[in-house]
């Protein structure tokens, strides 16, 4: 194959990716800077021109194809990233709700005492008596302690501030209320948009 043919293969499949997106209603602003950017009658007579003339690529072709790329990846790496945030905020979610109802649970079984802040964890994930000394008669509640997606830790903070990223978990040993007390915040509301959750 020549280096002219595969320069319009190249430009050809850029446009056809761009041509999707607008077939699927997708990205349109995008694809208009796409098009504003390299038009495809100039793509398509630069492609020709080439074909009769040599078979090089020059710096210009190289450029616009490097650039209808990176415009493409701008728009695809952003959706593998909201993906992955939308799984860790899913796994949040579920580690939240198990640990709430383990912790319930346990509150049950122990006279509506949840566990304490400092033996959460031995608490949490070992066989306690009814007091919550270590026994035989009640537990383990979870495996262990679930790590916060949002900053990896699995530890306990109990200064009474949910979302200032100090544990992985704000726990309220009297209330036996749990929440994430990570601060990611992507929603423009400023402070930890998992505070509420
Ligand atoms: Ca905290
Ligand atoms: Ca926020």
């Amino acid at each position: 194959m020549t280096t002219s043919r595969r320069f319009k293969g190249a430009v050809k499949q850029c446009i056809d990716w761009v041509d999707t997106l607008i077939a699927e209603e997708k990205y349109y602003a995008e694809c208009c800077v796409i098009y504003q950017t390299v038009s495809r009658t100039f793509l398509m007579k630069r492609g020709k021109k080439m074909k009769a003339k040599r078979s090089g690529f020059t710096l210009v072709e190289i450029l616009i194809v490097v650039v209808i790329l990176g415009i493409l990846a701008a728009i695809v790496i952003p959706q593998f990233t909201e993906a992955s945030t939308e799984a860790k905020l899913s796994s949040l979610c579920t580690d939240l709700q198990t640990l709430r109802s383990q912790i319930e649970l346990y509150k049950i079984q122990h006279n509506d005492v949840p566990p304490s802040f400092a033996n959460f964890v031995a608490q949490m994930t070992a066989q306690t008596d009814i007091t919550g000394a270590v026994g035989t008669d009640y537990g383990p509640y979870v495996q262990k302690i679930a790590t916060n997606q949002f900053n990896n830790l699995e530890t306990l903070d109990n200064t009474g501030t949910i979302g200032d990223n100090v544990g992985g978990w704000e726990y309220n040993a009297t209330t036996g209320q749990i929440n994430a007390d990570d601060d990611y915040d992507n929603d423009g509301v400023p402070g930890s948009d998992h505070v509420s959750l």
